[in-house]
């Protein structure tokens, strides 16, 4: 459909070049479906060849003639069965896909050895097939680098979505469990396709009730849809839910009645959803309630539930968000204090879940100093696809660029090649459990992420859980094909277009390191000149510390000392102010206004330049996607066209305000040729 709510799984028909390809390809389907996950399977492929092919193509039992595509799994399949294939690398969720020879016929072979490997395999076919890639003598064999891909949607109870920016919940907690919304299929459908295999339903800032017997008859709703598909569910648990679901005077970790407390649900839990995923909380942080109350330890909490889920196999993903008014250091550095005594201490169901950098999903940030400093606890990841900081659904950012530069920074603490991806896949530090954790962009829009574009980041998001190695240009490429369109002339600038878009946005917002300058509470517009207010870390003038002689956060040694945090091999690039990526100059150095930059400019020359840069980057897009309207159906093109414009006028609204406000500390003159803020 033209408004977006068939994603990436669009499945138009081929052009005349393309649909012979394909038919050859898949001349009939040999694939069985007497379980949940093989119907799906099998479904999806009709539904997706049957749309390319203008028809879908025949069911056999095995193949008949040449060009058959089978499908599953040497138990589910007499066929696969039969073609002797060595799976042994694949795990359960892994595939194979490769041209063979069957009784004599010419065949493309997709195979697991579990069901949802077969899944995740046929929809890689379908891929091939959208994005036009070739489809002879295949041969890939793929299994995810990461055990626990998962959402995380930061949904209330009442649909109010938490930095949401694409509508309402689309749980609809009043009409389950009996009504299953069709759109719960669809919404596990796009994410099987992507390899994502988990869900935390509700928001870190959590209702207890949604542990209560009523919710949780919702929630195995919910898990009965998502299931077929590989997909389990996870909640957020309120750390006092003790005492406000379950009557008790006390939620202290250490006291056996809360501990009770916690089995019991646990319990109560798996007897209602048998495949139930575990729990993820946020807790002694922007005032949720957590063990720190009872003056116990992150640990003694996650300790705590991961005694109760473990029976049942359940995990516990236990935030390192953490920071509080009564600690007057840098906000930088607190998630690392609290968390690294603790490595060693936590139960083997835990994982600690850090936000990728260490203040707040900015636009840009270093990656977070936990990464690579707790050897004994397995890390996850937590990425943002909900564009909070980064111009909610408006702004086009694609954010594969942001999460490709988080995974690839080197943490150097096994020396040289110790990436972040390294760290979360589980090699670096000999963990299997290993996972990922976006918070979802979803809601009940049309679109499901409010913008076209947005979609994107849903879909980076899974393509680089499943392989943190991936090239977020190469995700780009696939998405635009199998999202607009496969025409060379079309890819190639859109591409380009959404690679350079993420610097863009940095570059308009919050240039050379610079974080946290935007309106309070809500997020979106500039507002360097916050202070005052409910507290220090939460006033823009704490982050940038512009004065009349310089501006930037010293957290070298003569400051916080937030870059001790990192191994030596990076606490010496970021802590010297001429070896420092200028991307984080002013992250982490605090520097007089003519400081001289890399391009030889003065620092508040280099800072108008980059402001500027960032509003032309976006006119320059505006000026490409305008020229592709012969691409594109008119009803998304339309809102994409409309939505760079209004990206353009506050890029530009962004530049003004920045400059003007810092201009009242640097006294200079704009450099020459650069226009004087409106
Ligand atoms: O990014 C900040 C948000 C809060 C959010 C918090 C968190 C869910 O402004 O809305 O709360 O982080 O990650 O816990």
């Amino acid at each position: 459909a033209e408004d977006g709510y068939d994603l990436w799984l669009r499945y138009p028909p081929l052009d005349a070049r393309q649909a012979p390809v394909l038919r050859a390809h898949a001349a009939e389907l040999v694939a069985p479906a007497s379980t949940p996950t093989q119907r799906a399977l099998r479904d999806e492929l009709l539904r997706g060849l049957g749309g390319l092919l203008g028809g879908a193509p025949a069911l056999a039992d095995a193949p008949r003639r040449d060009g058959a595509l089978v499908v599953g799994t040497p138990a589910s399949s007499p066929v696969v069965a039969g073609l002797g294939l060595d799976l042994a690398d694949l795990g359960e969720e892994g595939y194979l896909i490769r041209s063979v020879r069957i009784g004599g016929h010419r065949a493309t072979v997709v195979a697991a050895n579990d069901d949802i490997g077969a899944l995740y395999g046929a929809f890689h076919f379908l891929r091939l097939a959208q994005t036009g890639a070739p489809l002879d003598a295949l041969d890939l064999r793929e299994a995810p680098r990461l055990a626990l891909r998962v959402l995380n949607h930061w949904d209330n109870l009442d649909r109010y979505v938490e930095r949401g920016y694409a509508g309402q919940s689309i749980w609809d907690w009043h009409r389950l469990p009996d009504w299953r919304d069709p759109r719960y299929t669809d919404y596990a459908r796009a994410n099987a396709s992507i390899g994502i295999n988990g869900t935390v339903l509700n928001n870190v800032n959590a209702n207890a009730q949604v542990l209560t017997p009523m919710y949780l008859e919702k929630v195995a709703a919910l898990a009965d849809v998502m299931r077929p598909y590989g997909i389990r569910v996870y909640l957020s648990a309120r750390f006092s839910a003790p005492i406000e679901i379950g009557g008790l005077a006390t939620a202290d970790p250490l006291d056996p009645a809360v501990q009770r407390w916690w089995k019991d649900k646990a319990d109560e839990i798996y007897r209602t959803i048998p495949d139930f995923g575990g729990f993820l909380v946020k807790a002694n942080s922007e005032g949720q309630p957590g063990p720190q109350d009872y003056g116990r330890s992150h640990a003694d909490g996650a300790n705590l539930l991961a005694d109760a889920l473990a029976p049942h196999g359940g995990v516990v993903m236990w935030r390192a968000f953490v920071y509080s008014e009564e600690e007057p250091d840098d906000r930088h550095k607190q998630a690392y204090n609290e968390f690294v005594p603790h490595d060693g201490a936590f139960r083997d169901n835990v994982m600690v879940q850090v936000k990728n950098g260490a203040i707040d999903f900015q636009p840009r940030e270093p990656f977070h100093p936990l990464f690579g400093a707790m050897p004994r606890t397995p890390l996850m990841m937590e990425f943002q696809i909900t564009k909070e900081y980064l111009g909610f659904s408006t702004h086009l950012a694609y954010l594969g660029a942001l999460y490709e530069e988080v995974l690839d920074a080197d943490t150097h603490v096994q020396g040289a090649g110790s990436t972040v991806a390294r760290v979360l896949d589980g090699s670096l530090h000999g963990h299997a459990l290993t996972g990922m954790a976006g918070v979802a962009n979803i809601g009940s829009d049309r679109n499901w992420s409010g913008s076209h574009f947005d979609q994107a980041n849903w879909y980076a998001y899974g393509r680089l859980a499943w392989d943190p190695g991936a090239r977020a240009r190469d995700i780009a490429a696939d998405w635009v094909r199998m999202t607009f369109s496969t025409a060379p002339a079309f890819v190639a600038p859109v591409v380009d277009m959404m690679m350079a878009s993420h610097q863009a946005v940095v570059d308009y917002m919050t240039p050379l390191g610079l974080h946290h300058l935007m309106g309070r509470g809500h997020h979106y517009g500039p507002a360097p000149w916050v202070e005052g207010g409910p507290r220090a870390d939460w006033t823009s003038v704490y982050y940038h510390r512009a004065t009349a002689e310089g501006i930037g956060f010293d957290r070298t040694a003569t400051g916080s000392d937030a870059v001790a945090q990192y191994a030596p091999a990076v606490a010496e690039v970021f802590g010297d102010v001429t070896r420092v990526p200028e991307d984080f100059l002013l992250w982490f150095h605090h520097v007089p206004w003519d400081y001289r930059t890399q391009s030889g400019r003065p620092l508040w020359d280099e800072l108008v330049h980059r402001y500027t840069r960032g509003v032309d980057a976006v006119r320059g897009m505006r000026a490409t996607w305008d020229g592709l309207a012969s691409y594109v159906d008119a009803a998304r093109h339309a809102q994409v066209a409309t939505f760079l414009g209004i990206q353009e006028k506050e890029a530009q609204w962004w530049r003004d305000a920045s400059i003007a406000y810092f201009q009242t500390f640097s006294g200079r003159p704009l450099p020459e040729g650069y226009a004087a803020p409106a």
